[in-house]
C-alpha cells in the first residue's frame, strides 16, 4: 500500500475518518480512477436494488464510488452513502457532449442532498487523452460550477487510462481538506 497516491494522502492519516465519494455517469471512468489510485482492495457490493458500491478503505480513508444517471427509483438509497462526507470526486467524460447535460442535472441534484452541502467538490473533466476532448472552462460551464453558492469545487484535466492530472487534483483535495480540519 505503499503507492504513489497514499504518499499524498499520507498527511491525512491519523486523523478522523474521511469519506470521499466518487461520482458520475456509468462509462465516465470512476472505476478506472479507483483502481488508479491503489490505496487498497477494492470490494464491489451490491446492497439493494441493483446499483454497486466500490469501496475503497485505507487507513482513515474511505473511498466509495457508484454510477449516477438512469433509474430516479433508486436515489433514496444513495443516501445511506452521504453521511458525514467530505468531499465528492465528481467524474465526467469530456468527450461525451451529448450526456454533459445529463452529467449536470444529476450533479445538482446530488448536491441538493443536505449532507452534501458541506463537501468540497473537486470535478475531473476525464479522457482528455482524447483529442475531441472539451476543455475544462467549457465543461465547468456546462456543468453550471461558476453558479454553486455553498460549494468550494475546482475542475482539473485528467486521463484516468494515461494516469494525467490525477496527482495534481488529489494534491488540491488533500490540501483543501487539511485547511478545513
Ligand atoms: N480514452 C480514455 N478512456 C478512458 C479514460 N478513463 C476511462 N476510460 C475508459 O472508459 C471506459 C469506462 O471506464 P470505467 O472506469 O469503467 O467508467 P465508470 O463506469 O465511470 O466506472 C473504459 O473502457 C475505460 O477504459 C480516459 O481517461 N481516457
Ligand atoms: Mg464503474
Amino acid at each position: 500500500m505503499g503507492g504513489f497516491f497514499s504518499s499524498i494522502f499520507s498527511s491525512l492519516f491519523g486523523t478522523r475518518e474521511m469519506r470521499i465519494l466518487i461520482l458520475g455517469l456509468d462509462g465516465a471512468g470512476k472505476t478506472t480512477i479507483l483502481y488508479r489510485l491503489q490505496v487498497g482492495e477494492v470490494i464491489t457490493t451490491i446492497p439493494t436494488v441493483g446499483f454497486n458500491v466500490e469501496t475503497v478503505t485505507h487507513k482513515n480513508l474511505k473511498f466509495q464510488v457508484w454510477d449516477l444517471g438512469g433509474q430516479t427509483s433508486i436515489r433514496p438509497y444513495w443516501r445511506c452513502y452521504y453521511s458525514s462526507t467530505d468531499a465528492v470526486i465528481y467524474v465526467v467524460d469530456s468527450c461525451n457532449r451529448d450526456r454533459i447535460g445529463i452529467s449536470k442535472s444529476e450533479l445538482v441534484a446530488m448536491l441538493e442532498e443536505e449532507e452534501l452541502r458541506k463537501s468540497i467538490l473537486v470535478v475531473f473533466a476525464n479522457k482528455q487523452d482524447m483529442e475531441q476532448a472539451m476543455t475544462p472552462s467549457e465543461m465547468a460551464n456546462s456543468l453550471g460550477l461558476p453558479a454553486l453558492k455553498d460549494q468550494k469545487w475546482q475542475i482539473f484535466k485528467t486521463s484516468a487510462t494515461k494516469g494525467t492530472g490525477l496527482y495534481e487534483a488529489m494534491e488540491w483535495l488533500v490540501e483543501t481538506l487539511k485547511s478545513r480540519q
